[in-house]
């Protein structure tokens, strides 16, 4: 068990002989669980952002419902188990009930049983799903709801000042930077444990492939647009990166269908010069044509699907014979969709990283209550030991460090605060990512490069001409760095 997820539990036990009336007994034994379970990421940002469509090319399934009804509203969570099973948690703290649902066209259709989307806390659904092992996510209301107690849910649950469960990590969709995401991006980031904090919030450019109006470059012009807002000082203070995702595509081609490829395999053969000109647009792809295959109530069903951007990148792919069969074609799909990148990005970053977030997660929680009630007997105790975990753990530091130097705390040479960035773990903490060396980079060259950076750092914390924040922040690289010596000798060894 990692060192640090023990002493948030050890805090934790601590906690709960200080902390006991009921309603603190049960977040501190919720914490407890979530220490042991998967990181939960939460899936935010505005209405119809494409928030549960991207859940599901996540999981390569489709669960979360897409459309309008009311379960749209309520905070879902999707976690891996061993039976199919939906809980609804009702917002009055009476005991969570079980839900009957069922599946349609796959998303899982749960019956509230008449209950109002209002009553209740969060519906809690159990999938047993590979895609699930190792993170559980959490679909959350748009908002900018045309409610606005809707969007209130969403704040509530994203802020931990006002919430018991929050995420570990959120996963924020965006099509354009809005003062309302930042104002969301904001409430997520508690300024306490370790302000504010960048890491652990991933911005996805969603939709992308509406970015170039359904053009074949769309994921090209996406790509720039996310590079930019990448750049975006307001944004590079609250979240890591930002990644372009087409995630209607990427859902789709997870779960497509043998009819979706004959389909469309139908369409590319028919003669390009009589079909294209259907293709402008999505109102003439629907248009009933006698002369062209599929009617027009199938086309509109492939256009749910795959978005007019999806057709044609279909029909470039089949045309080209780039893929010839429905794994083929998925495959392809999927590679340009962007989830990839996404999910590449998730795992250096949050799951490599889960048990530093946990734990956060964990010494947040008990630091909130001790703050209610700084006089209770054992708060000073249990805060000063949060403060001895924080700074006795390296990887607090380097979070911290990160923040800082995201928040413009940190100033100096754009490209040494980069390599800074990197070699605190930005992207990824295996040492090749935090030297920036290849993925097959051999043990020596990680060796020779690691000594190469610790050289540089040193001179540059010892530098006289060197600010105090600069320096201060090099020495939490330079401990980074002399632990990556320390296990890549160890390994040798
Ligand atoms: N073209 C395109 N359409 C998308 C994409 N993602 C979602 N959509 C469509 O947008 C609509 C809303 O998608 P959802 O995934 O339900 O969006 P949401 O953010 O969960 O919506 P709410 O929960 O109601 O706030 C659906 O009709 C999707 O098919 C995408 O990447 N591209
Ligand atoms: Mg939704």
């Amino acid at each position: 068990m990692n060192e640090l997820v023990e002493q948030a539990r050890n805090l934790v036990v601590d906690a709960q002989s200080v902390f006991t009336s009921a309603d603190d007994a049960d977040v501190l034994r919720g914490s407890l669980e979530r220490l042991d379970g998967p990181l939960r990421v939460a899936i935010a940002g505005k209405v119809k952002a494409g928030k549960s469509t991207l859940l599901n090319a996540l999981v390569g399934e489709r669960l979360a419902p897409t459309d309008t009804g009311e379960c749209t509203k309520v905070v879902t969570w999707y976690k891996d188990g061993h039976t199919y099973q939906v809980m609804v948690h009702p917002r009055d703290g009476s005991p969570a009930v079980q839900a009957r649902f069922h599946r349609d066209e796959g998303a899982i259709e749960i019956d509230l049983d008449g209950r109002d989307a209002m009553s209740i806390d969060r519906l809690e659904v159990t999938w047993p799903s590979s895609g699930l092992r190792q993170l559980t996510l959490v679909d959350t209301p748009g908002i900018d709801s045309l409610t606005e107690s809707v969007s209130t849910r969403a704040f509530e649950f994203l802020d931990p000042e006002d919430n018991d469960t929050p995420a570990d990590a959120v996963l924020y969709l965006m099509k354009h930077i809005h003062s309302s995401d930042l104002r969301l991006l904001e409430a997520f980031h508690d300024d306490s444990v370790a302000s504010p904090n960048p890491v652990n919030a991933v911005a996805v450019l969603s939709r992308a492939d509406e970015i170039g109006a359904g053009r074949l470059d769309s994921m090209a012009s996406a790509r720039r647009i996310a590079k930019r807002y990448g750049q975006d000082g307001r944004l590079r203070r609250l979240i890591q990166v930002v990644v372009p995702v087409a995630g209607l595509l990427a859902e789709t081609a997870e779960t497509l269908t043998q009819w979706e490829y004959n389909s469309l395999k139908q369409l590319a053969d028919f003669p390009a010069a009589e079909l294209d000109p259907y293709l402008l647009s999505a109102d003439r792809f629907v248009e009933a044509k006698p002369e062209t295959p599929l009617t027009s109530l199938e086309r509109e069903q492939l256009l749910a699907r795959f978005g007019l951007f999806g057709v044609r990148l279909s029909m470039a792919l089949l045309r080209r014979k780039v893929a010839e069969s429905s794994a083929e074609l998925s495959d392809e799909l999927v590679g340009r969709s962007g989830l990839v990148e996404l999910q590449t990005i998730l795992t250096t970053l949050f799951v490599d990283r889960s048990d530093v977030l946990k734990a956060r997660s964990a010494l947040l929680a008990v630091e909130r209550m001790c703050n209610v009630d700084p006089t209770q007997e054992g708060s000073q105790r249990l805060l000063l030991a949060i403060e001895q975990i924080m700074a006795g753990a390296h990887p607090f530091n380097e979070l911290s460090t990160m923040a800082a130097i995201r928040s413009g705390w940190v100033s100096g040479k754009p490209a040494d605060l980069g390599d800074l960035e990197r070699v605190l773990g930005a992207g990824g903490t295996a040492p090749w990512q935090r030297l920036g060396l290849d993925e097959s980079a051999e043990r020596d060259a990680i060796s020779t490069m690691a000594i190469t950076e610790l050289g540089r750092f040193q001179r540059l914390a010892e530098s006289p001409f060197t600010v105090h924040d600069l320096g201060m922040a090099a020495r939490v690289g330079i401990r980074s760095l002399e632990a990556l010596i320390a296990a890549n000798t160890s390994v040798a060894t």
